[in-house]
């Protein structure tokens, strides 16, 4: 069984977000397209209060229940069947969706009999990565969808960095026209 994970694809992710991508909003049609090849998907969100930690690392962003944190509205919600909610107590990043708080992602993927994880979303460099490896990690075999994420881009290189980690630790890389199911 194949899930898809889509990863923070959030209005402060998108470009006039508090933590915009450049491009973000060009991942929704890809993702859009795909979304019925997953009998599972999933999609995470960076749900931070107001006086988290992270806060000192990061602008303000992803504050939970604001209209920033809320999914691209052009991204097709229907067959979201749950959304995992990370980085909610304050002391905690929660860049994977596996540190999800409101719902054991592990317990949950294997109860839907899931073995491969597919991976799209935002930030290639943290929350996109961080789930990838962190899925690898448990078991899964992993994908990337490399034309549906997109880097925040803080500091040159690391999004090129960041594939070329999570290719050299297992993840494959597959684009959405290449998805041979
Ligand atoms: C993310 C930076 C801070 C992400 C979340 O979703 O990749 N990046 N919080
Ligand atoms: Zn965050």
């Amino acid at each position: 069984m194949k899930a898809l994970i889509i990863v923070d694809l959030q209005n402060d992710f998108c470009p006039g977000g508090a933590l915009a991508t450049p491009y973000g909003d060009k991942i929704v049609p890809v993702i859009n397209g795909i979304l019925d090849k997953f009998p599972v998907v999933l999609a995470s969100k960076d749900w931070h209060p107001e006086d988290s930690i992270h806060f000192d690392i990061w602008p303000l962003h992803c504050v939970a229940n604001t209209r920033g944190a809320e999914l691209h509205p052009d991204l097709q919600q229907e067959k979201i069947q749950d959304i995992l909610l990370k980085g909610t107590s304050g002391k905690d990043d929660g860049y994977s969706a596996f540190e999800a708080t409101n719902i054991d992602l592990v317990s949950y993927l294997k109860s839907e009999g899931v073995k491969q994880l597919y991976v799209c979303g935002l930030t290639t460099e943290y929350c996109v990565k961080a789930t990838a490896l962190s899925g690898l990690q448990n078991g899964f075999e992993t994908c990337l969808i490399t034309d549906a994420v997109e880097g925040v881009r803080a500091r040159e290189g690391d999004v090129e960095a960041a594939l070329e980690e999570m290719k050299q630790k297992g993840v494959q890389m597959v684009s959405s026209k290449e998805l041979g199911f």
